[in-house]
């Protein structure tokens, strides 16, 4: 644990690394505030008439929580009036939002998730935020913002991250250059770092997927489950563990510190949607830390950051997690693909 605040940390980026230009280094340090708010609003919980549903649905007809629709709100008001952004975009909201006429313009797009993992809000399971940073592309500084100037792929990220809300507030962050972690000081305000160039541990067990959608889901991805189950007396020759939080952030952020495999693929329920996660606010995000930790994120076939972007509320198959077993759930695609091709 070092005592090195946030505020730092960016600085330091900004002087030393030459990788973070002042509007980016305002931004991550809003966002930042922000989760701040957010962890509070989390923490007052029922006392603070925090908990349960709010009586609509999101722009994919899924039930809003009161707390998805706080901290978005908390996300735009924060972000609005510092320059530093041209549009935002929320899991939350059908359209983009774009900077207000009545503050200065900024270079950047930001995208998020306010709450990921909503449907643990309320049996006090963590919950996080996650959020994406693209550059607005050139010459649009000049012209309306519009949807169309987040079609981009993952690999244009400029920076990524989450804020987890769990027995400790922590801010995982990268922008380009390795994983960071601060956690909230709550006497002092402030983020601390408690891990610096964090890499995802190998040779660890362990898979995260919902095992009740079993029947649903494609041959390669039954393979390797099976694989697993069968530990000791299968093809893997090993025993492996399971773990799952249903909030990405939770999973996603044990495979940083622990390792293992993280699956939400394609599934037959939905045959005509290529998963449940969205690729711009939860696995675009999620594959630039992950492989900034040395592990992989794919959608089975594709690395998820060369995915073209099409809709800002895209959907997509994500595997992330140890590079290794990531791999050869890819192969397994790859195998199955071939076998069906030449039958
Ligand atoms: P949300 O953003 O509406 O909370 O949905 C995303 C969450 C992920 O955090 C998690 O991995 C997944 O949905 C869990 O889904 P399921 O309930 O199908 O297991
Ligand atoms: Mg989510």
């Amino acid at each position: 644990m070092t005592n090195k605040t946030l505020t730092r940390f960016l600085v330091e980026q900004q002087r030393e690394q030459n990788a973070l230009p002042g509007q980016l280094r305002l931004l991550i340090e809003i966002v930042a505030r922000a989760c701040k708010a957010i962890s509070h609003s989390v923490n007052k919980g029922a006392l603070g008439g925090m908990l349960g549903d709010l009586g609509s649905e999101n722009v994919q007809g899924e039930v809003q929580k009161k707390l998805d629709v706080i901290a978005n709100e908390i996300l735009l008001e924060a972000n609005e009036w510092g320059g530093h952004l041209a549009a935002m975009a929320s899991e939350e909201m059908e359209a983009i939002y774009p900077t207000p006429n009545r503050f200065p313009r900024g270079e950047y797009l930001l995208l998020f998730d306010p709450i990921d993992g909503s449907s643990n809000i309320d049996v006090d399971i963590s919950v996080g935020t996650i959020f994406s940073v693209l550059k607005a592309p050139a010459g649009a500084e000049s012209r309306e913002i519009d949807a169309n100037d987040f079609m981009q792929k993952g690999a244009t990220q400029v920076a990524a991250g989450y804020a987890i809300y769990g027995p400790q507030t922590l801010l995982v962050l990268t922008v380009g250059t390795g994983v960071y972690e601060f956690a909230l000081d709550r006497d002092m305000g402030s983020w601390r770092m408690t891990q610096a160039n964090i890499t995802i541990p190998k040779n660890y067990a362990e898979f995260a997927i919902n095992m009740s959608n079993y029947r649903h889901w494609a041959p390669p991805v039954r393979r390797y489950v099976d694989e697993c189950l069968a530990g000791k007396d299968g093809a893997r020759g090993k025993n492996f563990n399971m773990r799952w939080t249903a909030s990405m952030v939770a999973d996603v952020h044990r495979i940083l510190k622990r390792g293992g495999i993280f699956m939400y693929p394609w599934d037959a329920r939905k045959p005509d949607m290529p998963g449940k996660l969205r690729l711009m606010y939860e696995a675009n995000p999620m594959a630039f830390l992950i492989e900034q930790a040395g592990g992989a994120a794919f959608d089975g076939r594709t690395r998820i950051m060369d995915v073209d972007a099409t809709a800002l509320h895209q959907r997509v198959g994500v595997v992330l997690g140890d590079a290794e077993e990531v791999e050869r759930v890819v192969a397994y695609h790859r195998e199955h693909d071939a076998q069906t091709a030449s039958a």
